[in-house]
Formats: structure tokens, C-alpha cells, sequence
């Protein structure tokens, strides 16, 4: 029987189109979903759109819309871009070999199974659902309450929400169900310890933790001053209230995941929650960890459901800093637009969409944040996919069909055991071993980084065993054979092990290579079969695939792709190596304009010996949680990774220039052997170095990628 593997997407709001942000969970998802099928598993892929709640009632009146109009326009688009950049629905088992589909939470399917989801809450702890009054600051960007202590406050002293940036609004008393959240927190900091693969990567299992540590607050999950929603189940119209109560947005969409399946509750309608459910991986960006990480599976918990097998999380994609987001047009970048920009003269158009797909993973480990940098792009598009891939695929075809007359060469077995033909089946080996364990890991640019190694040995082949030079000598023959069978061996394993990623250049290749395996038949190779898999093959020359970039095409996309007055990079700019993490303006960042000239440094302190400084050990460390120290203005708690196995506590007195979630995966300096001293019933271990005082603070930090607890002298 073939293991399940049942990888989802967020469901997307439907209040603007989709943009590189969501391509990017999107690909992450699929890469998977594909990866998982070529190992023989039963893969499933669910994608989707969140159609009810304030957000979208708010989009709709703005374009005059009725909600159900805005969403009826908007899901399509969403559905469409998929389907632009490969990815298909209505004959995905055909194609794909897999199943994948597309939920809307205005569907009847999904209506009817979160409002069963409510109703078992009801009947297994019927406390758990209470009706109370709440009142308080709103994010309609996050559709989430929020606490004072999770906002910012903005240049004019608005309170603004940390991820949207944009002023939160004001909630008056209303009366709501709330959902006892305050009951789990222990149950769920227990699953998530006794499953330490819950919620990847590591540093997000962290955040959750010290989250859960801060204690939870029931949770409001109704709404009456809207009606676009579910109505909460056998639930009339309340004396005094104007209007039935509605889903919280979040419970309702949420519970996609199961609906997709079907009715966990009725046998009849759920043998696939049965057969699925448990190996739900959902892939999330860092925005929404706490509705997956927390809500969600207590709802699960309260219904008396099985929890997913994993959050996979992931960071933010940024353009010049600022995150990619509806709500900054400058940075909303159209990902199908995108993709075909890259295909530009390309034979295989499809090959754009690998491109950007192949970029987006290889670039950022999942989990950190990235920064686009069209300069990169270029460059990593020109150096691995044009130099790297293309030449290879390329320039093996073409010697097939010169030296080989056409067929493949020949398998010479004790050849097979010595010089650059060991080594490159060694390689080729390796390659599929380390990236298999890499997608399993769920670290899809560790894998690329895996493949690439054996595209660069076949490369590297090719100019150590010279084939222009053997077939000009008869007596060589059977060393050419030999050669240019390892070369198509290289080529075929390349087609297989890049197909999760680059799915339109594996199906070129197998057409120049005449192979015939539909994408549904493909499957990952045996580590040992490297030079003995190989299916009856009747090569033929490629035409260019992955066209260089040239300086003037550069110039052209560069131009096409900044806006004029850009300030996020300059067309002219030199080639820049992308930036690993998204560095948002610290909150401290406006007093920072303070005139120069105003400033009169503090008088250095005395001389001291090396010897001195040689005693303190600083380090460089990342920042996995942060958070506010109750009672504590000035404090905020930091858990960071100095590489030692364990996070550190440390203290840092901050609080007034940086919200806590604006300090998550950034790199700090550390004073690492200063001795642990006790605050606010806390032990900090470790001092966080910074410039200035409350009115000018910046951060110490490190200008390239250094591991956490590297030595900083
Ligand atoms: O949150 N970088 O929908 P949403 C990387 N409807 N990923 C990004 C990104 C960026 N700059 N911007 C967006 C919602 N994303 C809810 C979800 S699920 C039950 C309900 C991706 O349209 C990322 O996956 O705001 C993020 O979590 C998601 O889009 C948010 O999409």
C-alpha cells in the first residue's frame, strides 16, 4: 500500500489577484506533491481560496461589488495562475499522476463540513463554545484580534498591525462565541514536544513554544455586524442582537483542509479524511503560524480530531526590504508575467516558469526569508540554469547525435569502475541520495544544491573525456561508447531528479532523448542503478532551452522590471548577491533622521590591553522568538541560536525601538561568556550589542549569511 502525503497551501484571500508571494507556497507545495509521487507515494495537493469575512466584504464595496460577485471574479484568477505556471486540476491524475484540487469556502462542500466541525465542538465539550462580549483592535489585513502589546505604533502614534503595517481599527462591544482556547496551550505544547516534526523548520516550533508559554486567550469565533460568512449551526437570532452569528473567518477557513476531503464525521463521506488526514503537511508563510500552529489543531483537539502530521513554514519574500504584499503595489510581482519574461526566446516557453520556480527554491532555505534582486535572478538564471543545465543538456544531445550516429553508446563495465567514469557515477549517486533526503527534509534548495553537483560533473565529464577526441580515433571506439552512454545516463538521471522543480525542462529532455515517460510514470532512481536504468532512447539534438541572458536583454528586463523612480534597485546597479533575510525598517528607524551635525559622540573610555578584549567571546546569533516582557517597558525576552543545540534566553532592553516580531530571524551580535544575570524573574545569558540609546538604537549585526555562534573578532 502507498504512503499517503496530503500537502496543502494556504487558501488565499480573494480580496486582490495572486502574486509572487503566494506562487511562492504554491511551488514549495507542488515541488513536493511531485517529489512525492516519484517515490511512489500517494500524493495529494489542495490549494484554494477564502471567500468570507470583513476583508472581503470591504474589497467588494470598494469595487462595488456584491461579496459573492468579488469572489466569483477573483477565485478564477487565483485557479488560472496555477494553471499558468503548470499546474493542473481537472485532468491532474492524468498528468501529474496525482490528485489536486481547488476548494473555495463558498462551496456547499465546504460550508457543510465546517458547520459540522462547530457542531461536534458543541457535542464532545460543549464549554468549549461560550457566548461573552468582546471589544478590542482588529487587524482586517490579518482578519485577527490583536492586544497592544502586538502592535506598533506609527510615525503619527497610531496603533498599526506588525505585518500589515497599516492602522488597526476599533472594535466596540459586541457579543460573540468565544472558543476556549485557554484550555490547550498544555495539550498542545505536549503534542508539539512529543512530535518534534509538528511545526518545521525548527526555529518556528520555537516561536510557537514561547507563544504557548505567554498563555492563551479564549478566542472570539463569531461575528454579528456582517452576515458574509457560515452561520453558526442551529443558532437563531439572539434577543438584542442585530443580526445571527456568523464564523469567525479563520474557523471557517481552516477547516478547508478537512472539507476538501470530505465529512470527517460521516464514514460514508470521509474515507478520504481517513486515509489522508494524518499525513496533512501544511505549507504556510510565517504570517499565519499561529492560526495553523495553534488554533487550529485545538479546534482539531476540542472535536476530537487527529491533528495534521506538519506546519511546514515558511519566511517572506521581500522586494528591496519591503515585503511582497497586496497591500504595496510596488511590490505586488505578477509570478506568471514573470515566468515569461524569463522564457523570453526560449523553445520550450514552459522553461520560464522553471526558472522562476528553480529560483525561488534554490535561493532561500525554506524557513529564512529572501529578498528578490532582479540582478540576482539574472545571475543565477545565467549561471545555473543557462551555464549549468542548459549547456549540458545541450551539449550532450549534440554529441550523441554526432558521435553516437543517434543511439546511446554502450555500458563498458570494467570502464564503468575507473577515472572520471567512477567519479561521476559516484556523484550521480551521491546526488540522488542527499537531494531524496533533502526533499524529505522538506529542504527543497539543499536538494537543487545536491543536483547540481552531478550537473556539474557530467559537465566537468564531458571536458575530461574529450568525445571530439575519441571518435577521431577508430580504436577508441569502445571508449566513446562508453562515454556517451555515461553522458545519457547523466542526462536521463538529470531529467529525474530536476522533475520536481523544473518539470517542463524534464519533459523536453525526455522528448529529445525520445524516452516517451509520461510525467505520471516518472519515478525517482535507485541510488545503485546510475548507467544500468536506462529505457530504450533514440536521442536527437535539443534546440536552446535556457537561452543566456545577455547584457542587452538584461538591460531590457531590468528596465521592464523596476519601476522608474524605484528605490528598490537601480537597473544600472552592479550585480548584487540577494540578500538572505528581509531587514524591516526598525521601528527606532525615524528618529534615525535626526541631523548628524546634532550629534556629539560620548567620550571614549580608557585604553585597554588585547588581552582584554581577547576575553570576551562575541558571537554571531539568530534570532528565533522574541517577545515583550510583561510589566517590563523597556524589555524584551529574545530566544536566540548560538549554534550550541539549545537557544539561549537573553534580555535586551530594546523594547521601545523594535516590535518583538520584527527582531524574528535576524542576525545579532553577541556577548556569549558574560555571566548570566536575573531580571524580572528571567535569567538572560548573554547581551545583545546595539549602537545608540532609546532614541537612535540599531543593532549590531553581521552583513553576509554567518551560521548562528560563529566567533566575531
Ligand atoms: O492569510 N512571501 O491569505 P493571504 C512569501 N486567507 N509568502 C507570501 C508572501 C510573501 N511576501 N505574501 C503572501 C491568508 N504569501 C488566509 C489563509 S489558510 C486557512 C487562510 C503567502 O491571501 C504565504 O503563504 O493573505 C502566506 O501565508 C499567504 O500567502 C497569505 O495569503
Amino acid at each position: 500500500m502507498t504512503r499517503p502525503f496530503y500537502v496543502t497551501t494556504p487558501i488565499y484571500y480573494v480580496n486582490d489577484v495572486p502574486h509572487l508571494g503566494h506562487a511562492y507556497t504554491t511551488i514549495v507545495a507542488d515541488t513536493l506533491a511531485r517529489f512525492h509521487h516519484m517515490c511512489g507515494d500517494d500524493a495529494r495537493f489542495l490549494t484554494g481560496t477564502d471567500e468570507h469575512g470583513q476583508k472581503i466584504v470591504e474589497a467588494a464595496e470598494k469595487r462595488g461589488l456584491s461579496p459573492q460577485a468579488l469572489t466569483d471574479q477573483v477565485a478564477p484568477r487565483f485557479r488560472e495562475t496555477w494553471v499558468d505556471l503548470g499546474m493542473r486540476f481537472d485532468d491532474a491524475a492524468e498528468t501529474h499522476g496525482f490528485a489536486r484540487d481547488f476548494i473555495r469556502t463558498t462551496e456547499d462542500r465546504h460550508k457543510q463540513v465546517a458547520r459540522a466541525l462547530w457542531s461536534k465542538i458543541q457535542e464532545k465539550n460543549p464549554d468549549d463554545l461560550y457566548l461573552a462580549t468582546y471589544e478590542g483592535w482588529y487587524c482586517v489585513g490579518c482578519e485577527a484580534f490583536y492586544t497592544e502589546s502586538q502592535l506598533k505604533k506609527d510615525g503619527g502614534g497610531e496603533w498599526v498591525c506588525p505585518t500589515h503595517e497599516r492602522p488597526v481599527s476599533w472594535v466596540a462591544k459586541e457579543t460573540s462565541y468565544f472558543f476556549r482556547l485557554s484550555k490547550y496551550g498544555d495539550a498542545l505544547a505536549e503534542h508539539i514536544e512529543k512530535h518534534p516534526h509538528f511545526i518545521q523548520p525548527e526555529q518556528y516550533k520555537n516561536e510557537v513554544l514561547g507563544f504557548l508559554r505567554g498563555g492563551l486567550r479564549d478566542l472570539s469565533v463569531s461575528r454579528t455586524s456582517f452576515s458574509w460568512g457560515i452561520p453558526v449551526p442551529e443558532d437563531p437570532k439572539h434577543p438584542g442582537e442585530a443580526a445571527r452569528h456568523v464564523m469567525y473567518v479563520w474557523f471557517d477557513a481552516l477547516t478547508n483542509y478537512l472539507s476538501a476531503l470530505g465529512d470527517p464525521f460521516d464514514a460514508e463521506r470521509g474515507p478520504d479524511v481517513v486515509r489522508y488526514w494524518k499525513s496533512a503537511v501544511h505549507t504556510i508563510g510565517k504570517d499565519i503560524l499561529r492560526f495553523h500552529a495553534v488554533y487550529w489543531p485545538a479546534f482539531l483537539l476540542s472535536a476530537g480530531l487527529p491533528l495534521p502530521r506538519m506546519i511546514l513554514c515558511h519566511g517572506w519574500w521581500a522586494i528591496g526590504g519591503r515585503k511582497i504584499s497586496k497591500s504595496i503595489p510596488a511590490t505586488r510581482v505578477a509570478p506568471v508575467a514573470l515566468a515569461h519574461d524569463l522564457a523570453g526566446s526560449s523553445s520550450v516557453p514552459a522553461t520560464g516558469i522553471d526558472a522562476l520556480r528553480y529560483f525561488l527554491l534554490r535561493e532561500t532555505p525554506l524557513g529564512n526569508d529572501g529578498d528578490l534582486i532582479y540582478e540576482g535572478l539574472i545571475e543565477r538564471y545565467n549561471a545555473d540554469l543557462a551555464n549549468d543545465v542548459g549547456n549540458l543538456i545541450n551539449r550532450s544531445l549534440t554529441m550523441l547525435v554526432r558521435f553516437g550516429g543517434g543511439g546511446i553508446g554502450a555500458r563498458d563495465a570494467a570502464l564503468a569502475t575507473t577515472g572520471p567514469h567512477a567519479s561521476l557515477a559516484r556523484v550521480a549517486a551521491e546526488a540522488a541520495r542527499d537531494a531524496r533526503m533533502s526533499f524529505e527534509n522538506f529542504a527543497p534548495s539543499r536538494a537543487l544544491e545536491a543536483i547540481w553537483r552531478l550537473v556539474r560533473e557530467a559537465n566537468a565529464y564531458i571536458a575530461a573525456t574529450e568525445p571530439w577526441t575519441l571518435a577521431k580515433d577508430p580504436a577508441r571506439k569502445p571508449e566513446l561508447d562508453h562515454v556517451l552512454h555515461t553522458l545519457t545516463a547523466a542526462l536521463w538521471w538529470t531529467r529525474l531528479l530536476v522533475a520536481p522543480v523544473l518539470p517542463a525542462t524534464a519533459a523536453a529532455v525526455d522528448g529529445w532523448l525520445g524516452a516517451g515517460l509520461a510525467e505520471r510514470d516518472a519515478r525517482w532512481p535507485a541510488e545503485d542503478a546510475f548507467g544500468t536504468d536506462l529505457p530504450a532512447l533514440s536521442p536527437q539534438a535539443a534546440t536552446p532551452l535556457f537561452p543566456r541572458i545577455d547584457e542587452k536583454r538584461a538591460a531590457l528586463l531590468l528596465e521592464k522590471w523596476l519601476p522608474p523612480e524605484s528605490t528598490v534597485s537601480s537597473p544600472t546597479a552592479p550585480s548584487v548577491r540577494p540578500q538572505p533575510t528581509v531587514r524591516p525598517e526598525p521601528a527606532g528607524a525615524q528618529a534615525a533622521a535626526v541631523s548628524k551635525d546634532a550629534f556629539t559622540p560620548a567620550p571614549l573610555a580608557p585604553t585597554i590591553a588585547y588581552d582584554d578584549f581577547a576575553k570576551l567571546d562575541l558571537r554571531v546569533g539568530l534570532v528565533v522568538a522574541a517577545r515583550a516582557v510583561p510589566k517590563a517597558k523597556k524589555l524584551l525576552e529574545l530566544t536566540v541560536d548560538l549554534g550550541e543545540g539549545r537557544h539561549r534566553t537573553i534580555l535586551a532592553g530594546i523594547a521601545e525601538a523594535f516590535a518583538p516580531d520584527t527582531l524574528v530571524n535576524r542576525r545579532v551580535l553577541v556577548v556569549a561568556n558574560l555571566a548570566p544575570r536575573e531580571m524580572r524573574g528571567l535569567t538572560s545569558e548573554g547581551m545583545i550589542l546595539a549602537a545608540g540609546d532609546d532614541a537612535i538604537l540599531a543593532l549590531a549585526t553581521v552583513d553576509a549569511d554567518a551560521p548562528p555562534g560563529t566567533r566575531v573578532k
